[in-house]
């Protein structure tokens, strides 16, 4: 299969935006160390040689406010030349920087976020740029036209209004658990934040929600996406809250899955 349709990997090494503990700056180059682990392979699983993965390095961050500019910049220019993003976190705050760069290209994208938290706060501990604020900044700026949310388990009467007042889908855990899928069309962008798994399967993240998703769960969710997916990132890999680097290779297993897919542009695999 060509490499061409491949997305391009790209690290964004930023934790500052943080609400609780720091470590998810470390995420891009763990989760490439075990995307490169002879302890498995390049291929997806509807086998995709992931081998021709361009990887981008990581971007030159301060860990700072001045980091969104540097990302959305970024993005901006590997989207002028047709190429479609693939960003590793850092934590969840730079899906906002990215999607500013997406959206002229991509008007009328919808957005699937795959998280335990609807990070729809209006501002957190007085940063209004906190990772669990960036939806709302996303939102008010009218950066997608549909948001569908999948994996929630921590909802706060605050953000419960703000989903309101936004018109945010939100199939929780408990929806799921009952059999609500999420019906998308695309062009679709996916944020997949790691904390939207059960922390018994991805234990390496910064906010442990028990009663989450499981990682076929989100594979199979990947794998049945409608096309075409114009960007993806996966985010809040924290190494340090890790095990035996288990979340690593969750994350390096989602990067095939969603490389894949991305490759595949009109209807799913399976
Ligand atoms: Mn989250």
């Amino acid at each position: 299969m060509s490499s061409a349709r491949l997305p391009v990997l790209l690290g964004v090494p930023h934790d500052a935006s943080s609400s609780f503990l720091r470590g998810a700056a470390l995420g891009p180059s763990r989760i490439r160390e075990a995307l490169a682990s002879p302890s498995s392979n390049l291929y997806s699983e509807s086998l995709e040689d992931i081998a021709g993965l361009q990887d981008h390095g990581d971007l030159p961050l301060r860990n700072g406010a001045g980091d969104r500019a540097v990302i959305e910049a970024a993005i901006r220019d590997r989207v002028a030349t047709g190429q479609r993003p693939l960003s590793l976190g850092g934590d969840h705050s730079i899906t906002y920087p990215i999607l500013r760069a997406l959206a002229p290209t991509h008007p009328g994208l919808t957005l699937l976020d795959i998280d335990a938290h609807p990070d729809l706060y209006t501002d957190f501990q007085g940063d209004r740029y906190s990772h669990a604020c960036w939806l709302t900044r996303t939102l008010e700026e009218g950066l997608a036209r549909r948001v569908v949310q999948v994996g929630i388990r921590g909802p706060t009467p605050e953000q419960e209004e703000n989903a309101g007042h936004f018109g945010v889908e939100i199939i929780d855990m408990r929806a799921w658990a009952a059999g609500k899928r999420p019906a998308v069309e695309g062009p679709l962008y996916l944020t997949l934040d790691l904390d939207g798994i059960d922390p018994g399967f991805a234990p390496g993240v910064s906010h442990r929600e028990p009663g989450g998703l499981t990682v076929r769960e989100v594979i199979t969710l990947i794998q049945t996406l409608p096309g075409p997916l114009v960007g993806a990132d996966i985010v809040e890999y924290n190494p340090d809250q890790d095990w035996q680097d288990l979340t690593a290779r969750v994350a390096a297993k989602l990067v095939k899955e969603v490389a894949s897919r991305m490759a595949t542009p009109d209807s799913p695999a399976c």
